[in-house]
């Protein structure tokens, strides 16, 4: 790919004519966006055809999600094509920011948090290290949902993200394919989005489906005066693939979101089964497995197992034992987490509902199970638990186990939990099949692009910016930690990316922070797990003790929070309100002299993100240990700097031990030690014999903060200390922990006020980010699971 100057702005004039009808230079932003997106799909489809084509014929593997959280595209392709710097430039001649353009993009939001952007990191880091991996998934019409606030409230608003152009995807109809459920045919069409490896020429696909009718419109209906009957077929068509389910980790029992995902599997299988047959004369499918792999993200794709096994059996001819072994090669199954909430079980009428066929044939392969289970030598009652249909439902984690060839967790304590925990029976029966992929993030997006500043200065110090492609190089940023000129330029640029934020807030919501004093930042989606409650409870804390003595503490602290609730998550909403609360109430109080700042940023998503990691001090990662599978953004934080004040869970253990302790922040009750508190915890024990944390919960419930009579602190308080309906008080330790969080929260004063110690503890978390790269966990994922070469 060799995208010269001259070519570009050929193009760029070409787009604007075809497009606009206009001149580049009298287009608006949002037009110059398109018209340079498009400058750019056409300047690499070239390539792109050609390596479709000569990968068609190549081992692949494809991740099937039904989440890609992408964000923006614009960026990170033009840093990935090798081209940011020369479109900056152009653009600075003709009087435009590249920035402004940018910012002209839409997230694309088609997943709820960590497990949609993992997806996405995941594709990117692929395409970098030039293995064969596609992505499959849905084109939902809404995103995720947009969120503001209203008197405090979390309200929620539609994303329409691509009516008005969707210019990274095209839409290549000779590709579409036909869905059968029980009740209804629809038409899959795919979009295919291009996945640009960094500086390496690689272009992967992301392929994503959108349910359309078969008919769109039925004129004789309309002729006779019915015109909802007309277009009924359409719309109900439609209604597929119009929204992403806004959960994570809860299920939804809900027929249209098991049918969105047989939608997006089928279409996806029917796909790669008919490349195959273009590509390769086989028809016994014996060497299938030898160039298809699988990797089932989660649940949400496992009803792909027994639709291939359909495909193979009924439409190929392929017997069932044949079938079903091929499944067992070329299938691998993620777990994303420990919740029981979030493990699918679908009900055997909504299965029939969606495909009688794939019912059967579930059916079928259960009665291998049992078959398989009796051979090995187990007994009936451990049979019965492991079984795919029990009681009428379908439990989905257990089909995926168990025709799966690799099962992984998604951090080294997180596996273990599923092996000793969760999953120990199933361990038990197959052992081999357990693995460990640690998460990583890719650092192109998380670093290079969204802290260029910082990339340029790691640039300076090792003299080279090989970092950028093999990040394992990222360590010899070590020899500069007791460097005094290196760590006051490093601190130097953190201030400006505070800075830059600390605009950002004012423009989004009115709040004057303070550059200068301690940006804690907790954004991630809200859960009562992730406990955002502990850290509120923390602020309200220190509140009251500023209130006693505004000495209380020395180093002024801003906290800040991003994070959307599910809609119908109502105790997470109630956690939304109260931060919103404290934030007025203490924003507005005189006496303190604004020696703490709480400011909530609305809608939290991929682009803000990019701008908070980068001016993160201390990063929060509180989660209840052993609840948090592995956690992303404590890696996109650590990568940028920012200390982790942490809880020994998820991924969080492993930064401690590559970045050591010394220099990130622990505290709280391990796993272990909390299944011990477990059977005799009593937070009311703990409530009654500490004034400080009796007070803080107390603002609750004594008009300090106000939850506008919607009962929502009531509920938060209760959640607390009492139990209701067999879930203990205090389900997440909150109060448990509360007293070491509040030594932790001391540290934090204590490490920054000493500067060079402290812009060498975030130094260090940086030179020792490397294991945290996605490149690092699909090469794993290529070697041991996929058995991919590197094309590079
Ligand atoms: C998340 C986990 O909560 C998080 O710990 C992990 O880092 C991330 O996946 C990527 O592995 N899980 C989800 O986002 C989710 O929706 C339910 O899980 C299926």
């Amino acid at each position: 790919m060799d995208i010269t100057k001259d070519k570009l702005l050929e193009k760029l004039e070409f787009f604007s004519n075809f497009k606009f009808n206009k001149n580049y230079n009298d287009l608006t932003k949002e037009e110059k966006f398109v018209a340079i997106t498009d400058s750019i799909m056409a300047l690499t489809s070239k390539d792109w055809t050609d390596q479709l084509g000569k990968k068609a014929r190549q081992r692949k593997a494809y991740y099937f999600s039904a989440e890609f959280l992408i964000g923006r595209s614009l960026g990170n392709n033009l840093l990935n094509l090798g081209i940011y710097d020369l479109v900056n430039s152009i653009l600075e001649e003709k009087g435009d920011r590249i920035k402004d353009i940018e910012n002209e993009e839409e997230d694309a939001a088609l997943g709820n948090g960590g497990l949609g952007r993992l997806a996405a990191c995941f594709l990117e880091s692929a395409a970098s290290q030039g293995f064969n991996l596609d992505g499959y998934g849905i084109r939902y019409s809404e995103g995720l949902f947009k969120q503001f606030f209203k008197d405090g409230f979390q309200a929620e608003e539609g994303d329409d993200w691509s009516s008005f152009y969707n210019p990274w995807s095209k839409r290549i109809v000779s590709d579409e394919k036909i869905i059968k459920f029980k009740n209804q045919t629809v038409k899959a069409c795919p979009y295919d989005m291009p996945i640009f490896g960094y500086k390496n020429g690689q272009i992967n696909r992301l392929r994503l489906w959108q349910a359309e009718a078969v008919n769109e419109f039925d004129f004789n209906r309309f002729n006779n005066f019915d015109y909802d009957g007309a277009v009924r077929e359409k719309n109900e068509a439609e209604d597929l693939t119009r929204v992403l389910y806004p959960n994570d980790e809860r299920r939804e029992g809900k027929l249209l979101r098991i049918k969105q995902q047989y939608f997006f599997v089928s279409a996806s299988l029917q796909d790669i089964v008919s490349n195959y047959k273009k590509n390769f004369d086989d028809k016994e499918f014996k060497h299938f497995h030898e160039y298809v792999s699988i990797q089932l993200n989660d649940t949400h794709p496992v009803i792909g197992i027994p639709e291939l096994i359909r495909i193979l059996l009924d439409e190929e001819k392929i017997s069932f034992e044949d079938s079903f072994n091929i499944a067992r090669k070329i299938f691998n199954f993620t777990n994303h987490t420990i919740l029981r909430e979030a493990m699918e079980v679908w009900s055997v009428d909504l299965i029939d509902e969606t495909s009688p066929r794939v019912l059967e044939i579930i059916q079928m392969i259960e009665q291998r199970l049992v078959e398989e289970l009796y051979n090995k030598g187990f007994k009936e009652e451990e049979i019965n638990f492991l079984r795919i249909v029990k009681d009428d439902s379908i439990h989905m984690a257990n089909l995926a186990i168990f025709v799966s060839n690799k099962v992984n967790g998604v951090a080294e304590l997180h596996t273990n939990i599923l092996k000793n925990e969760t999953l120990k029976d199933w361990y038990g029966a197959y052992p081999y099949k357990f693995t460990n992929k640690t998460n990583g993030v890719t650092q192109r997006r998380w670093l290079i692009y969204s802290n260029m500043e910082l990339s340029d200065f790691i640039d300076r110090k090792l003299g080279s910016n090989e970092w950028r492609e093999d990040f394992s190089k990222i360590k010899e940023l070590e020899k500069f930690a007791e460097d005094e000129p290196s760590i006051r330029e490093f601190l130097e640029i953190r201030k400006k990316k505070k800075i830059e934020l600390t605009e950002i807030i004012k423009e989004t919501t009115g709040i004057d922070v303070d550059p200068n004093s301690i940006f804690d930042v907790q954004v991630k989606r809200l859960h009562e797990y992730k406990r955002q409650l502990l850290n509120a409870l923390h602020i309200v804390y220190l509140y009251h003790r500023l209130k006693e003595d505004k000495n209380f503490i020395s180093e002024k602290r801003t906290f800040i929070f991003g994070a959307k609730a599910a809609p119908a998550y109502f105790r997470a909403k109630a956690v939304i309100k109260f931060i919103n609360e404290i934030a007025r109430v203490i924003n507005n109080d005189k006496d303190i002299d604004g020696k703490i700042k709480v400011v909530f940023l609305e809608n939290f998503r991929v682009s803000l993100g990019e701008k908070i990691y980068p001016a993160c001090d201390f990063s929060e990662q509180i989660s209840t240990a052993g609840k948090e599978a592995s956690g992303t953004g404590n890696m996109k934080f650590m990568m940028n700097g920012a200390i982790t004040i942490g809880t020994y869970d998820g991924a969080n253990v492993e930064i401690f031990e590559k970045a050591g302790e010394e220099n990130n922040i622990r505290f709280g009750k391990t796993v272990e030690e909390l299944m011990e508190i477990k059977p005799n915890y009593d937070p009311y024990k703990i409530y009654q014999e500490d004034i400080y944390i009796k007070n803080a919960l107390d603002s609750l419930m004594s008009g300090e903060f106000k939850d506008n009579e919607s009962y929502m602190f009531l509920d938060i308080y209760n959640s607390l200390l009492k139990s209701e309906g067999g879930d203990r008080a205090d389900r997440y330790f909150v109060l448990e922990d509360f007293e070491s969080y509040r030594k932790a929260q001391e540290k934090i004063s204590e490490v920054y006020k000493d500067e060079m110690r402290f812009g060498k503890m975030c130094l260090l978390n940086i030179a020792n980010s490397a294991y945290f790269s996605s490149d690092r966990t699909i090469r794993e994922y290529a070697e041991e699971i996929w058995k991919l070469e590197s094309h590079n």
